[in-house]
């Protein structure tokens, strides 16, 4: 089976279980597994912040910094296909507190000129708008890239609205790859950022929040609260320690293969791929034209070898990463191409 379901599908390297036996752990609820606490201070050096926090998902980094924010009673500004809000459960309402205001951008990516016309004047019908929330790359937008100058305009424009700024930065690895700049560039700036050791890293658990130390405190209580405190969490740390040092780098491979499996899939009949949209690791496709619907459609391509997922009503994400290879990604391009031309 070729399997582009998801990055969240990459299996821990030989180097990462050797890590994970040998780690030196602790009780990491009282903040005393050494392991963790060298995954977090790297962490925080690594995206320029004072502190970070372990956390089991990335879900839940979203949800304790929307909880450290503190949601009730207030707005935050996210596009109305983030993550956070599409894929979460409704957590950062039902949890968190927050009123999401939903912003319609091209591909993900807002800007201050979008964002400027969500903002109302304060006053007494409105809740108060405290939060920005950004993702990079954008998964529904098609794992898109925030060009960097348009990420410091939004910083700049969301703090000269007394906003907190937000980044779910599952794969901002992958952005500040394909950007070909330091992944700080996107980090740095923000109030808070999440970013996820278990998709293209390869790490089988764990994402981090960074910010300040005051923030990463709240967070830290907000993850007690929700059940996400561990215990001798420094096996999984360790992986994680060796996700950031080797996995990094070679994000540029995944990037390639998706191009390629972007090109072939466009030049298939019936298919067709917005091709700006590929700049990572991620490629969305389009079969609305062939008239089947996408449980025939997926279905028949698993009965060859070839697994997606399922983006309805008629779309499918392929994402690339470690276990893919380029000779994979031929393979999965000519399977789409015959499932099609059965299927007409
Ligand atoms: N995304 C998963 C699915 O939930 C869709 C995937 O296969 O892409 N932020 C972003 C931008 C994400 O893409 C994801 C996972 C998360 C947060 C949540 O991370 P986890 O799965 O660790 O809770």
């Amino acid at each position: 089976m070729i399997n582009l379901y998801s990055d969240t599908q990459t299996l821990a390297t030989d180097e990462m279980l050797k890590a994970m036996v040998a780690a030196e752990v602790g009780d990491d609820v009282a903040g005393a597994d050494p392991t963790v606490n060298r995954l977090q201070a790297m962490a925080a050096e690594r995206v320029g912040h004072e502190a970070a926090l372990f956390v089991p998902s990335g879900t839940m980094g979203n949800l304790v910094s929307l909880m450290a924010i503190g949601g009730h009673g207030n707005e935050i500004l996210v596009h109305e296909d983030a993550h956070v809000y599409y894929y979460e459960a409704g957590a950062m309402c039902s949890i968190a507190g927050f009123t999401p205001r939903l912003v319609a951008a091209p591909r993900g990516i807002v800007t201050p000129e979008i964002l400027e016309t969500c903002l109302r004047p304060r006053n007494v019908h409105h809740p108060r708008t405290t939060a920005l929330a950004l993702e990079n790359t954008h998964n529904r937008g098609g794992g898109t890239v925030t060009p960097p100058e348009v990420h410091r305009r939004l910083v700049d424009w969301a703090h000269g609205h007394g906003l907190h700024v937000h980044l779910d930065g599952a794969r901002v690895f992958n952005a500040a790859v394909a950007a070909g700049v330091d992944v700080t560039e996107y980090t740095a700036g923000v109030d808070s950022v999440m970013f996820c050791l278990s998709k293209g890293l390869s790490a089988p658990v764990g994402s981090l929040v960074a910010g300040s130390k005051a923030f990463v405190e709240r967070a830290t209580n907000a993850r007690k609260r929700v059940g996400g405190a561990m215990r001798q969490a420094g096996h999984l740390a360790a992986a994680g320690i060796v996700a950031l040092e080797t996995m990094v780098e070679r994000l540029v491979e995944d990037h390639a293969n998706a191009r390629r499996l972007a090109e072939l899939l466009g030049a298939i009949p019936r298919i067709s791929v917005d091709m700006e949209s590929v700049e990572t690791n991620m490629v969305y496709a389009d079969f609305s034209a062939l008239g089947v619907t996408l449980d025939v459609f997926l279905a028949r391509l698993a009965e060859k070898g070839l697994r997606v997922s399922p983006i309805p009503p008629t779309r499918m994400r392929l994402v690339t990463h470690r276990h893919i290879s380029t000779s994979d990604i031929d393979r999965a391009a000519a399977i789409v191409s015959e499932v099609a031309a059965e299927l007409r």
